[in-house]
């Protein structure tokens, strides 16, 4: 059993009330970890450790601190195995994933960042009689709040730019998966980074991390979740004034045009469908497919979905493992009987996966993926997230039928166009009211692309330079040219 302490000022310690919380593998039901249970006074401590910190980091050159990327995604490079397996026993995601994504775009994020930022020209505007500099300085103490489903692969996204900008940091993952967030601190704590610059504080959201969003003394708020507690972040820090990127919630329809290649478009929809058991914000959870190929679309996509080896995640052949807990499971279970309700037909799924692999209790969250046809896409099962291995299947006469059914969600994360028209589809995902539009692909990603949502999806944009100009506050320098007199 893992005992998880909060990484303060350099020192592993408890919560000051000594408060721990339970963390569980939800594949196996077995608790595996405690964390803290993280209060006010222990986000003040970290604060106060920050900002102790602040002028040292922040005073380094931006190049330096690029050096100090590359060395964490080197260390963390060292720990892949260590970070994917551990990954995969606190999500109940397959380890084949968690390698493939979860470690590997961990490392990446780090040396993205260095890289990326070694390629920035500065930022200047030329008068005929000045010069303007952009300058560029820290946010100063920034809280980095992230969910369990992509656990370091999020925490790091927000962790590397934050720091290459000079901030010292106040994180809190999610409590359900803390122990990768963990691994990144020891990592810190080897590298000796100064005590510090990263500060890890462990606990529930409404306690430890509404404490975030108050304190006075973190100046910005990088938020990834769902659209409910988004609502609370911003309502919390935006009277604060603090700088607020939010990541949310998403409802991404996946549109297949009737030129598209088959074979092509049922893979990419599988993929994006229920990779990650559709805990990705990105997936694609509503499936809408011209009429006149819709027959042999869904023959060939629920064979695919059926195909789906789920199991124990510890097996490299697993490609579908469990739900983050079994309260996510009845929460999609729910959406499973929602959908009979409003007079759909579950053509494939809907039961609990008989894996054949079971915990001590026997029991794991382990549900089959399903998908629900037949259903308005007004329904509710097609207009509300549902973050789990459940998609609704839709049929569209014309594009312009498709863009609306696509653009009727209160969500604008993500979409992908399947077609072999190229210009065609691009010409579709412009009216795609999304931050992200992926043509016959999906989750293809250029870390220097702005990554972000519309309407319930969140606001602003993280990525490449969109990440460095919103871990730092920008001075224009106007230098005028020639004499004084002139
Ligand atoms: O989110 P929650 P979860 C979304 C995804 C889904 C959700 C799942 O769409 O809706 O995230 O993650 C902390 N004050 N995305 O369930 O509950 C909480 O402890 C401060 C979108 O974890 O919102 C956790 O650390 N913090 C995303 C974090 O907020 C609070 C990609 C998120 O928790 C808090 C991935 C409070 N009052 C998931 N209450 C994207 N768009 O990229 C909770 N938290």
């Amino acid at each position: 059993m893992l005992e998880i302490k909060n990484y303060i000022g350099g020192v592993f310690q408890p919560a000051l009330d000594g408060e721990t919380l339970d963390d569980f593998n939800p594949a196996t039901a077995q608790c595996i970890a405690t964390i803290p249970r993280s209060k006010a006074a222990d986000v003040e401590l970290a604060v106060v450790a920050a900002q102790s910190t602040q002028s040292e980091w922040g005073a380094l050159s931006m190049m330096e601190r690029a050096d100090w990327l590359d060395r964490i995604a080197d260390a963390l490079e060292a720990k892949h195995e260590h970070i994917a397996q551990t990954e995969s026993m606190d999500t109940g995601k397959p380890i084949s994933l968690a390698r493939r994504v979860d470690a590997s775009r961990s490392v990446s994020n780090f040396r993205f960042f260095a890289e990326f930022s070694r390629e920035q020209p500065q930022m200047t505007f030329e008068m005929a009689d000045a010069m303007n500099y952009v300058h560029r300085s820290p946010v100063g103490t920034v809280g980095l709040i992230t969910p369990w489903n992509l656990p370091l692969y999020l925490l790091s996204w927000k962790v590397a730019p934050a720091l290459l900008m000079g901030n010292t940091i106040v994180a809190k993952p999610s409590e359900i998966t803390p122990l990768t967030a963990n691994i990144l601190a020891e990592t810190l704590h080897e590298l000796e980074l100064p005590p510090g610059v990263f500060n890890l504080v462990h606990g529930l959201g409404p306690e430890v991390g509404q404490s975030i969003l108050e304190a006075p003394g973190i100046k910005g708020i990088s938020f990834t979740g769902g659209t409910a507690t988004g609502r609370i972040v911003a309502r919390t820090a935006a009277p604060m004034f603090k700088k607020l990127s939010l990541e949310l919630g998403g409802k991404n329809a996946t549109i297949v045009l009737r030129d598209a290649d088959l074979t092509q478009a049922v893979d990419g929809a599988v993929r994006a469908a229920f990779s990650n058991s559709g805990q990705v914000c990105l997936c694609g959870s509503r499936i809408l497919v011209d009429a006149s190929i819709a027959d042999n679309f869904t023959k060939l996509f629920i064979e695919k979905v059926e195909s789906i080896q789920i199991g124990n995640p510890s097996l490299a052949e697993t490609v579908m493992g469990s739900v983050i807990s079994p309260e996510h499971l009845e929460k999609v279970e729910s959406y499973i009987e929602l959908g009979l309700a409003e007079g759909g037909t579950v053509l494939t799924g809907g039961t609990r996966a008989m894996t054949g692999f079971k915990g001590p209790d026997g029991i794991g969250a382990f549900l089959r993926p399903t998908v629900v046809a037949d259903l308005p896409h007004t329904s509710r099962c097609a207009t509300e997230e549902i973050f789990g291995p459940m998609v609704t299947l839709h049929t569209f006469d014309t594009e312009e039928q498709a863009v609306e059914m696509a653009n009727h969600s209160e969500y604008g994360l993500a979409g992908s166009v399947w077609t072999t028209d190229l210009e065609r589809g691009r010409d579709l995902a412009t009216k795609i009211e999304t931050g992200i539009v992926w043509v016959n692909t999906w989750l293809h990603r250029d870390l220097r692309t702005p990554f972000g949502g519309v309407k319930n999806s969140g606001v602003g944009r993280e990525g490449g330079k969109w990440s460095m100009e919103f871990f730092s506050e920008m001075t224009n320098v106007c230098v005028k040219s020639g004499k004084l007199s002139e």
